[in-house]
């Protein structure tokens, strides 16, 4: 394809496709819109970055990321629709546009790219990336446990044919390393939101322990009204709360390396299903779902642009 305006956001999409759809946006939007390369996956694909801002430098910085478990299809689908909501609506939404006046959005289409296309080639349910090292058989990593932040406790596995096998070391994954490499050298990340499927739930930190975080009354007023926004769209029910007291206690998670890198604002979406359709969630719910999870991202970054 050579313009978005050919492409259906209420589909699914391989890899090639959101890749080339990335290419023509950032060309269609280079006024706000940038691609960065961030690293290469364990199979040697790009791993890419979408900069949304309207100039300065270094402003302070909120990450998306989708897709770090690529059978969560309805997450990469939700943040291609969101991408293309920022550029809707910049101007236009009084909020939005204060919040990309003063910040950066940085989104992660497809943070295990590697996972994804193996979900489209050979097993729909594929959740780990696609490493493989000398005498281990089994293939893949759990990208989330993989981080330093409570690397091999509670909650991940060190068996490597274990779907959350937290792999040798932190970090040892490309997919990981670029991420925190990208954050750690940009030094000005207020939020970040890592985003899979499901269970509709809306998390922060901790995973890897029931201690609450400094600021856990903040998140949870914050998650309190992310939830009531999305809920208004259309009257589907999120729980929220810290991670290992909703949903259960997981280490070396995404969002405890955030906050525990001095990200105060880390969240986690569990988005659409409570498991009718599970990892299968029908292309028919893609927008819905992704109209109703802006109203909470934009409460999250909203505040992060107040605080
Ligand atoms: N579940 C998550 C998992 O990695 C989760 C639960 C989300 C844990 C966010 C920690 C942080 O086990 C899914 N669906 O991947
Ligand atoms: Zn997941």
């Amino acid at each position: 394809e050579r313009s978005t305006s050919s492409f259906s956001y209420s589909s699914y999409h391989t890899l090639e496709e959101i890749y080339s759809w990335i290419d023509n946006f950032v060309t269609e939007h280079s006024d706000i819109v940038s691609k960065i390369q961030i690293g290469n996956s364990f199979e040697n694909r790009s791993i890419l970055v979408l900069k949304f801002s309207t100039g300065g430098s270094q402003h302070p910085a909120i990450w998306i990321d989708t897709g770090i478990h690529s059978r969560e299809w309805i997450t990469h689908a939700t943040g291609i629709w969101t991408a293309n909501k920022i550029v809707s609506d910049y101007g236009k939404d009084r909020v939005l546009t204060d919040i990309l006046k003063a910040m950066d959005i940085f989104i992660e289409l497809v943070t295990n790219p590697d996972g994804f296309a193996f979900t489209h080639s050979m097993n729909r349910l594929w959740r780990k990336n696609k490493s493989i090292r000398p005498g281990i058989f089994c293939i893949g990593v759990d990208l989330n446990r993989n981080w330093k932040s409570g690397f091999g406790g509670n909650g991940s596995n060190s068996h490597p044919c274990s779907e959350t096998y937290h792999g040798p070391s932190p970090q040892s994954e490309p997919e990981v390393a670029a991420i925190v490499n990208f954050i750690t050298a940009h030094g000005n990340f207020k939020a970040l939101i890592s985003i899979h499927s499901y269970s509709q739930m809306l998390m922060y930190p901790y995973g890897r322990s029931l201690e609450p975080v400094s600021n856990q009354r903040e998140l949870y007023d914050l998650a309190k009204d992310a939830v009531e926004a999305l809920y208004k769209v259309h009257g589907i029910e999120y729980f929220f709360g810290s991670i290992s007291t909703t949903l259960y206690v997981a280490s070396g998670i995404t969002v405890d390396w955030a906050y525990d890198s001095g990200i105060k604002y880390a969240f986690s979406f569990e988005l659409r299903d409570t498991g009718r359709y599970g990892f299968l969630l029908p292309a028919t719910q893609i927008i819905p779902t992704a109209q109703e999870t802006w109203m909470a991202l934009r409460t999250i970054m909203e505040h992060t642009l107040n605080h």
